[in-house]
């Protein structure tokens, strides 16, 4: 039995969504909140001293924080309807290997932390790993204090009812000069490991990745009362979008573009909109590549809302160019797992965003089918035991040796 299953039981009716299925949990609302205490408990009943950095990220430290740390962890928070997995398993494999650490009298020579990183699916405020792009820098903190939710509430304003400081946001180099390197462990979201029949893999690549939304503008009115001869109706060119995102994409190798959300406003069934909000999630290998079939997507946008007497605004909301993880980390946890498979990801990650600043290498989990973001994401208990012995030897191996 996988001593990571009992603490992913502990929190399974947390966050639990009745309509979609899986889990909805999104950075500092009630369920967020509550996965949150849930941690610092686990972690101080572990010894770990938990505190709050000033971008809402928890760090659960071994040993006093300091430089050189060695720091593993992921995130708590979940795509609308999302699996058990993507992100706790990386949380509850990192406490399940501090158990395993703990139970053989291991004491790290040097610091050791266990972090949960906020909002890191951007299922609330827009932007995914707010709080591992806010912690580096790489997002500005007025914007991120100014994002609002789908009803309007600023994150400064969730913060601030979290408890914390919106005020204080930003760059934070003290945190970061701690850091001497960064492991997360993570269910695999692809079938990379079961195509090479292996239950642990490292991470070497992220495809290049962003989001943009687009607002396409019309003239609301009657659905029965106006001939289509009398109509501007933005849900046109966004349907011609949905259809040209994968049509566009499809044309280059290794991308990915993918339109799951729009949003009518009013909304109503004989009503034709006045506006039609859709977010686009594009992916490639490369900067190059992700522009190009973004570019084209856009052009067709314009085209097509031209054609109905439309209008569109675009805005990019997020973008991270291809993350390739430190090559001599990834194989010195490569060795010391016995020779593990390297894979590259979709997915993007907090250890992606991290990798531009510390030393970063990720740990997979094989997941059967590769389904992820959906309720039938799933791993195995027996790899995720074999993920949490792995984890709890290269975090003993990273921190035997004093810096
Ligand atoms: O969208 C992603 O790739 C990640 O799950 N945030
Ligand atoms: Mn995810
Ligand atoms: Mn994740």
């Amino acid at each position: 039995m996988s001593r990571a299953i009992p603490l992913l039981e502990a929190i399974a009716d947390v966050g639990a969504d009745p309509v979609r299925g899986g889990y909805s949990r999104h950075g500092f609302d009630r369920v967020e909140l509550e996965l949150r205490e849930w941690f610092t408990a686990e972690a101080e009943t572990r010894g770990l001293d938990v505190h709050t950095d000033r971008n809402g990220n928890l760090w659960a430290w071994w040993g006093a924080p300091g430089p050189n740390a060695v720091v593993t962890g992921s995130h708590l928070d979940s795509v609308p309807g999302g699996g058990a997995f993507d992100g706790p398993l990386g949380v509850v494999s990192a406490l399940a290997a501090v158990d395993v650490l703990r139970a053989r009298g291991f004491r790290p020579a040097r610091p050791l932390a266990v972090v949960v990183f906020a909002e890191e699916e951007g299922g609330r405020f827009g932007v995914p790993c707010l709080g591992s792009r806010l912690l580096t820098g790489t997002l500005d903190a007025d914007h991120a204090r100014a994002l609002r939710d789908p009803d309007g509430v600023t994150l400064a304003e969730a913060m601030s009812t979290a408890g914390l400081d919106p005020a204080w946001v930003g760059r934070d180099d003290e945190a970061l000069s701690r850091i001497g390197c960064f492991v997360e462990l993570h269910v695999e979201q692809g079938r990379g490991l079961v195509d090479v029949d292996a239950p642990v893999g490292v991470a070497d690549s992220v495809l290049a990745h962003g989001r943009w939304r687009l607002t396409f503008h019309g003239e609301g009115n009657h659905a029965g009362a106006t001939p289509l001869t009398d109509r501007a109706d933005p849900m046109l060119p966004a349907a011609s979008v949905v259809l040209a995102a994968r049509r566009i994409a499809g044309a280059v190798p290794e991308a990915r573009a993918t339109v799951g959300r729009v949003v009518p406003l009013p909304g109503g069934t004989n009503v034709i909109p006045s506006t039609v909000d859709l977010w686009l999630d594009a992916r490639a290998s490369d900067d190059g590549d992700t522009r190009a079939v973004v570019d084209e997507i856009l052009a067709e946008a314009e085209e097509t809302a031209k054609a109905e007497g439309c209008t569109v605004t675009v805005r990019e909301e997020s973008y991270g160019g291809t993350v390739t993880f430190d090559v001599g980390l990834r194989d010195e946890l490569s060795g010391v797992l016995g020779g593990v498979p390297a894979l590259p990801t979709g997915a993007g990650h907090d250890a992606g965003i991290l990798a531009g600043r510390v030393p970063t290498a990720m740990l997979f989990v094989r997941n059967p089918t590769g389904i992820s973001h959906a309720p039938a994401e799933h791993a195995e208990p027996e790899d995720c035991e074999t993920g949490v012995v792995a984890l709890a030897r290269v975090l003993a191996h990273l921190t035997e040796t004093p810096c």
